[in-house]
């Protein structure tokens, strides 16, 4: 799941007394540590680094910190091609070397019958962050750098581009299973083919050919033949649209879809979470390539309960069409 992670679990918030968001995911023992807490607990049969997106921009020279209350708050914003001379490329994907070592150390422990994912931002997310100086709530300065086709925004994509797919070349050499691009601000963009999609889709074809990728891109739900053409495996959507319209909209085959329940039901009664759960897998039963999960991250107020009786849910279901393929 995404997000799997994080403040609903006790045992993350006993770690998280002793040591601060940064140190987690810097050092590769507890990063290990945390990616392992929520399968210690649920039969999940993934598992997704402990890790930021946020990593990258860090890695180029702009570090973050978290902002009182929420959000993340970039060390400076870059606006023009001179504020481009405060960030380097040279050496970045290998400053990561803690990410790769805590994929290494994961998948050690991990067992054979479970994924390791790991993950980035996608270049015009990463670019929000790093040009809006941090959480932004409508993106309007990378926008306007957009609308004006500034070339300070064009070298920044085509810079995160080359470092992205260093660094995920190195997460697979670590040990992913797969790697998902997250879009999270993909709303934000105007001509998303120009400024999202055609870098997602050549980071992606700098990867190993056929090695599995999942892209998420929030609020892009309905273009999934747009998101399709990346050449991306998988698309994770959230409850936007139904699983199945996209289907139908896509036809069969690649590619599989990931999703997507809405979060929101881990918050209220186990029973009516495994409900929610069942609804999204009977609307995916008719057709192949279906991975359940959530439409988007898991929060602070999930119920271990409810998680619990999701992952019921999804096992019975399974075994029930099993039985009914092998009838
Ligand atoms: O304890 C805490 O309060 C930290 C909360 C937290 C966590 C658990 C942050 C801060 N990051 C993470 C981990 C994380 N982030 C993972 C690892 C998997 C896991 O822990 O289960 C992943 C995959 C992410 C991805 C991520 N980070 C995204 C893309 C996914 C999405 O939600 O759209 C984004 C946008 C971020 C930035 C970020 N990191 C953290 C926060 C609070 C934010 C969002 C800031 C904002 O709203 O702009």
């Amino acid at each position: 799941m995404m997000r799997q992670a994080g403040r609903y679990l006790p045992e993350y918030r006993a770690l998280k007394d002793g040591h601060t968001f940064l140190e987690m995911i810097r050092s590769p023992e507890l990063a290990t540590e945390v990616t392992m807490q929520p399968l210690a607990r649920f039969s999940f049969d993934a598992a997704i680094i402990f890790s930021d997106i946020l990593v990258v921009p860090e890695a180029l020279g702009q570090p973050f910190s978290f902002r009182e209350g929420r959000g993340v708050q970039m060390e400076f914003a870059l606006r023009s091609e001179a504020d481009l001379a405060r960030i380097s490329a040279h050496g970045a994907a290998q400053k990561l070397g803690y990410v790769y070592d805590a994929l290494a150390r994961t998948r050690s422990v991990l067992g054979q019958d479970r994924a390791l994912l790991g993950f980035c931002g996608s270049p015009w997310t990463l670019a929000a962050y790093m040009i809006e100086g941090g959480s932004s709530a409508d993106g309007s300065i990378v926008r306007a750098m957009a609308s004006r086709r500034d070339p300070a925004l064009q070298k920044l994509l085509s810079m995160l581009t080359a470092t992205l797919a260093e660094y995920l070349r190195g997460q697979i050499e670590a040990g992913a299973d797969a790697v998902q691009i997250f879009d999270s601000w993909a709303a934000w963009c105007d001509d998303y083919e120009e400024w999202s999609l055609r870098w997602v889709r050549e980071l992606i074809a700098a990867l190993p050919a056929g090695f599995p990728v999942i892209f998420f891109a929030r609020g892009r739900n309905r273009q999934a033949a747009a998101l399709a053409s990346t050449g991306a495996t998988v698309l994770s959507l959230d409850w936007e649209t139904s699983l199945s319209d996209a289907r139908r909209a896509l036809g069969d085959g690649a590619p599989a879809l990931q999703g997507n329940m809405n979060p929101s039901f881990l918050e209220g009664e186990p029973l009516a979470a495994a409900v929610a759960a069942r609804e999204v897998l009977s609307d995916m039963a008719p057709f192949h390539g279906h991975i359940f999960n959530l439409g988007h991250g898991i929060r602070p107020a999930a119920r271990t309960e409810c998680v619990e009786a999701v992952v019921e849910a999804v096992l019975n279901f399974r075994h029930q069409s099993h039985v009914i393929a092998a009838g």
